[in-house]
């Protein structure tokens, strides 16, 4: 499979995103969001999810967060859908637990064409640095919808809100990079329907 890449620009009065992905990368990251935290994020899903991953964005940060977070997400689901086109030859599903010190995350993925979200996470903190925690949600709720993806996020085990956070991003990574790899056994999309 030669290398998949998606990239998008988006521009409007809020925020300027230009974001490449390659789903065939190695893990290599240049995040720059204006949030040190939410980079920080978007560097584990990259790497743990052996994408490379270029994202750029100038954000409304002097309001909040809340649309930086949200256009994000939202392009980075039009990157991922780019970057897949018609899916064929592809697991579809992934999924992982995630372990990190005393938290334990779940992603489960299903490439399906049809957007949802599940998300079962409660932080105990507002923040982590200058991302609002109620974000996290909002982001992953813009990359389902935008890359039309059955998203289930859970947090099983877990007292600190890094660490929440970033087994949540890094086990995203992970299950996405499992439904998203090839599988030589097949020709064609992976559906009784025939198209995802
Ligand atoms: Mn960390």
């Amino acid at each position: 499979m030669q290398n998949r890449i998606g990239s998008c620009v988006r521009n409007t009065k809020e925020t300027q995103i230009e974001l490449e992905i390659n789903l065939d990368g190695s893990g290599e990251a240049a995040v720059d969001t204006g949030i040190p935290f939410f980079d920080h994020m978007l560097n584990g899903f990259a790497r743990h999810g052996l994408f490379d991953l270029r994202v750029r964005v100038k954000g409304d940060l002097e309001v909040d967060c809340h649309h930086t977070v949200e256009d994000t997400g939202i392009v980075l689901g039009e990157a991922i859908a780019q970057a897949l086109g018609d899916k064929a030859g592809i697991k579809r599903y992934g999924s992982f637990l995630l372990p990190m010190d005393e938290t334990l995350a779940l992603c489960a993925i299903d490439l399906s064409g049809r957007p949802y979200l599940n998300y079962d996470v409660c932080f105990t903190t507002e923040q982590i640095g200058t991302l609002d925690t109620e974000m996290i949600r909002e982001f992953f709720y813009a990359v389902s919808y935008s890359a039309a993806m059955n998203l289930h996020l859970k947090i099983l085990d877990g007292i600190n809100n890094h660490h929440m956070a970033e087994a949540l991003f890094k086990a995203f990574g992970k299950a996405l990079d499992a439904a998203t790899m090839e599988e030589p056994r097949l020709s064609g999309v992976w559906s009784t329907k025939g198209t995802l």
